[in-house]
């Protein structure tokens, strides 16, 4: 077993929950590979913590080869945090756009199976490999206006679930973590296309949603943990929310 520097890749990256985790394992001594599309962030956060930048979008094929490749030629990859994803809109199953389903399926789903097959040999062949799945409390239970965003997490849940069976007796865990509602500069903003007071809206009255730091601390805990330990799930909400429905609101 490699018993060097750990070292993990973690996607999305360029903010949010992929920054904070990106700063959090550098802190904690982890080499990190931050993967994200927008060059300039990724750029900054490489400058500030000395992880290495890997501009990749994982919804395309070529992309996600050039990033293992680039990945493997580095040295031992103990662990792979899938954190890109995200949510567009907020309409009924009735009017939601089939391209913003389409687009979340990509990215969560599919962006995550994809970094996730292009990376397992190498954390296998670490003995002490991890894959991280950033799901969501909308993958456990839905909401009115989830739509596609709790369909995508639902299916991306599963990829982790499947997976930690058929890996069984490799060394290699699988964690899911679901958070609930998270205050990032950009989740709710991208969601609904840039409309700052509804995304906005989201939020307001309530006695502190989780910053990306706290995902990113519950994220490194359970890579710290010792290797036979496996989290498997972890949800994770802010006091003031109950349920994906009920929120208390001042
Ligand atoms: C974000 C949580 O409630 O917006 O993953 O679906 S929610």
């Amino acid at each position: 077993m490699d018993t060097g520097t750990l070292r993990a890749v973690v996607t999305g990256a360029s903010s949010g929950i992929g920054a904070a985790t990106v700063r959090q394992l550098r802190a904690r001594g982890w080499d990190v590979v931050a993967v994200a599309r927008r060059a300039d962030r990724l750029a900054e956060l490489a400058a500030q913590t000395g992880a290495v930048a890997v501009v990749a979008d994982v919804t395309v094929d070529d992309d996600v080869a050039r990033l293992a490749a680039v990945v493997v030629a580095g040295g031992p990859v103990h662990a792979l945090v899938n954190v890109a994803g995200g949510a567009l809109g907020g309409a009924s199953v009735e009017t939601g756009s089939v391209d913003d389903w389409r687009a979340m399926f990509e990215v969560n789903v599919l962006g995550t199976l994809r970094v996730t097959q292009a990376l397992l040999p190498a954390l296998r062949a670490t003995g002490r490999g991890d894959v991280v799945v950033l799901t969501s409390t909308a993958a456990l239970d839905t909401y009115p206006g989830g739509g596609g965003y709790v369909a995508a997490k639902h299916a991306e849940r599963q990829i982790a679930t499947t997976l930690r069976l058929e890996l069984v007796g490799q060394p290699v865990r699988v964690i899911e973590i679901a958070p609930g509602m998270v205050r990032t500069e950009e989740f709710s903003l991208n969601r609904f296309g840039g409309d700052a007071a509804r995304a906005d809206a989201v939020y307001a009255g309530v006695d502190a949603p989780l910053t990306a730091d706290d995902v990113a601390d519950a994220i490194a805990w359970t890579l710290t943990r010792p290797h036979h330990v496996n989290i498997d799930q972890l949800v994770i909400r802010p006091r003031a929310q109950a349920s994906n429905t009920l929120v208390a609101r001042a």
